[in-house]
């Protein structure tokens, strides 16, 4: 059976355990489930590894997660994600069996958001990932928490990877395109909101656009390219 590592970026989350409960229902036996935390008390968490992330951002905290796990497939997932979409882990697992170097979640009903600031910080992405990113109208929802990875294409990402805050899935995304990786979206059910967002939205309005920046620089000098 294919052995599979899950990886969540988390700060400040309180229902952990229970998470790791949830996973080990449907994850195969030889399964790791891998927390990178960024809080200042390191949770406990049975069956699970916990890493002190680096305090750089989620997208740092996915990398030192990737490059941490050992499964033939590896999953980016977020600390609030549902049930209805964790059962999808086994589809996921098959899609990259079945050769496919990323298999991506998106959330294609309407656009996701909060409030006005995520609502302006969502439109920004979507528009700024179409046009200025992959110049195309490929993906709808790039920023969705959850994401598989076969092993190698998860190392590949994860070594190119400049962008340490929440730009990193675009990143991840353009390098996979410039690869020519296999890339499958599924579309998923909106993902029900449980508790406040962990993301700094302010500051996102500002980093956000120059990490772009960043990405399609380097994707432009060839930083990405095999
Ligand atoms: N390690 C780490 N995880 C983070 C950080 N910021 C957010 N996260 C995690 O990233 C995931 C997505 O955050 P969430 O608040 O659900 O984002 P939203 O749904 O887009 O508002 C969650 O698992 C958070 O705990 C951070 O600075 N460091
Ligand atoms: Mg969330």
């Amino acid at each position: 059976m294919t052995k599979v590592s899950i990886v969540v970026p988390s700060y400040n989350e309180p229902l952990l355990d229970a998470l790791a409960e949830r996973l080990s229902r449907v994850l195969p036996p030889s399964s790791e489930i891998i927390f990178v935390d960024d809080s200042d008390v390191l949770p406990q968490v049975s069956n699970a590894r916990v890493i002190r992330g680096a305090k750089r951002g989620i997208g740092d905290a996915v990398r030192l997660g990737i490059l941490a796990s050992e499964g033939e497939v590896v999953f980016h997932l977020d600390a609030d994600v549902d049930d209805v979409t964790l059962a999808l882990i086994p589809a996921f697992t098959s899609l990259i069996d079945a050769g496919n170097d990323v298999a991506m979640a998106e959330r294609r009903e309407r656009l996701q958001y909060r409030n006005v600031a995520r609502l302006i910080l969502s439109v920004g992405l979507f528009v700024a990932q179409r046009v200025f990113v992959f110049q195309s109208a490929r993906f709808f929802d790039t920023q969705c928490g959850f994401k598989a990875f076969r092993r190698d294409a998860a190392r590949r990402l994860a070594t190119l990877q400049t962008v340490d805050g929440g730009m990193y899935d675009i990143e991840y995304l353009y390098i996979a395109v410039k690869n020519g990786m296999r890339i499958a979206q599924v579309p998923v059910p909106p993902m029900p909101e449980v508790r406040s967002s962990r993301i700094r939205v302010l500051r996102c309005l500002v980093t956000d656009p120059l990490a772009l920046l960043r990405v399609k620089w380097n994707g432009l000098r060839g930083k990405y390219s095999r």
